[in-house]
C-alpha cells in the first residue's frame, strides 16, 4: 500500500520532501502537475516536475524554489546578446535537464519514463511521476486575453487580472501509468493534495477525468493541506487569484473548493477560528503548523498527516 502525494510547484515540493524523509520509496508516489509545462527555445520545460526532482535531490535553488542551487547564467547572457528571448531564465546546468528531457522525448520516450530516468540519474529513490503523459496546458483567461501559464506567471509577472482558467487537453488526457496502476490495483491507502495553488497547480490534475473520478469515488481518504495561512498564500499568486475569482482568501474557501473530494483539511494554527466554518462543509479541519521552512517542519507536517490518518510506516 502507498501514499499518493499530488503536488504542484514549490509548496507541494516541500511537503513531498517531508514525506520522502519519512516514507520508504515503496510507500510513496508523488504525482506532479504538468499544466505549467511549455516548449521554449525548442526545449520541453517542465517546471513543477523539475522543482520536485531538484527538491528531493537536495539541489534546488533554496531562494527561488525552482532551478538549481549555485547555477550560472552564461548561456542566457550569450542568448540575450544574440537577441534571443531572455524573459524565462534558464541556468547553465538546469539547461542540461531540459536538453536531456527533450532528447529522450524526441526519441519517443514517455514523459513518465523520462522523469524516472532523470530521477535515477539524480539518485532520487522515491517515485515521481507526471500526473499524465499527455499535454495539458494551463491557459489563464485574463482581461487582456488568453495567456499561457508561463507568459502569465513569468513574462507578465501575474499582473493581468485573471478571470478564469482552462486546462487545454485535460478532457482527453489519461492518468500516467503509475497512477492508473494504483487506481486499478487499489494500492493506495491515502491521497494528499499538497499545499500548492489549487487553481493553478492542483486543478489541472483534477481536470484529468480518470484522476477526478478516482478521487471523487474512492473510499481511500483524500486530505489536503491548505496553501493559505492567515488569509494569504505563502508563495505565488494564490491570494491575488482568489480575489480576482471573487473567492475569499481563506481556508474555508479552499475546503469548499475541494469539498467534493476531501474528507479533511490541515490548516495552520493561526487559523483555528476557521475550524467551525470548515466543519459545516462536512470537511474535518485539523490544526497544525503548515508553514514549512526547515526540513524539520516539512517532516513534522508529513508526520502529523500520516499519524492523523493512521498510516503505518
Ligand atoms: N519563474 C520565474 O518567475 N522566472 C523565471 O525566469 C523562471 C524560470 C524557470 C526556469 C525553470 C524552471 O523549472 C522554473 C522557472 N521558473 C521561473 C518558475 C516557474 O515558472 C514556476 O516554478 C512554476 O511554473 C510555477 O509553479
Amino acid at each position: 500500500m502507498a501514499v499518493l502525494a499530488i503536488a504542484g510547484g514549490v509548496g507541494g515540493a516541500k511537503l513531498a520532501l517531508g514525506l520522502s524523509k519519512i516514507l520508504p520509496p515503496e510507500k510513496l508516489i508523488i504525482a506532479v502537475n504538468v499544466g505549467d509545462d511549455f516548449t521554449h527555445l525548442g526545449l520541453r520545460i517542465c517546471p513543477d516536475l523539475d522543482t520536485v526532482m531538484y527538491t528531493l535531490a537536495g539541489i534546488a535553488n533554496p531562494d527561488t524554489g525552482w532551478g538549481l542551487a549555485n547555477d550560472t547564467s552564461e548561456t542566457m547572457l550569450a542568448l540575450e546578446s544574440l537577441g534571443g528571448p531572455d524573459w524565462f531564465t534558464l541556468g547553465d546546468r538546469d539547461l542540461a535537464t531540459h536538453l536531456e528531457r527533450t532528447r529522450r522525448l524526441d526519441l519517443g520516450e514517455s514523459l513518465s519514463d523520462v522523469i524516472t530516468a532523470l530521477s535515477a540519474a539524480l539518485h532520487i529513490k522515491h517515485r515521481i511521476t507526471p500526473a499524465t503523459n499527455d499535454e495539458v496546458s494551463t491557459i489563464v483567461e485574463t482581461l487582456e486575453g488568453d495567456l499561457s501559464f508561463q507568459e502569465y506567471f513569468v513574462k507578465e509577472r501575474c499582473l493581468p487580472v485573471a478571470r478564469s482558467f482552462r486546462f487545454q487537453g485535460a478532457s482527453v488526457a489519461t492518468a500516467a501509468p503509475m497512477l492508473r496502476h494504483c487506481f486499478l490495483n487499489k494500492t493506495l491507502e491515502l491521497v494528499i493534495l499538497c499545499p500548492s495553488n489549487p487553481f493553478l497547480s492542483i486543478s489541472p490534475i483534477l481536470a484529468i477525468p480518470e484522476i477526478n473520478s478516482f478521487l471523487a469515488n474512492t473510499d481511500v481518504p483524500v486530505v489536503s493541506v491548505s496553501p493559505i495561512v492567515g488569509g494569504r498564500a505563502l508563495k505565488g499568486p494564490t491570494t491575488k487569484i482568489m480575489k480576482e475569482l471573487k473567492l475569499e482568501a481563506s481556508n474555508v474557501a479552499i475546503a469548499r473548493f475541494y469539498n467534493k473530494i476531501i474528507s479533511k483539511i490541515f490548516i495552520n494554527s493561526t487559523d483555528e477560528k476557521e475550524v467551525a466554518e470548515i466543519e459545516k462543509l462536512g470537511v474535518e479541519a485539523a490544526v497544525t503548523n503548515t508553514v514549512m521552512v526547515t526540513e524539520r517542519e516539512k517532516m513534522d507536517l508529513a508526520n502529523r498527516i500520516l499519524s492523523e490518518t493512521g498510516i503505518k510506516f
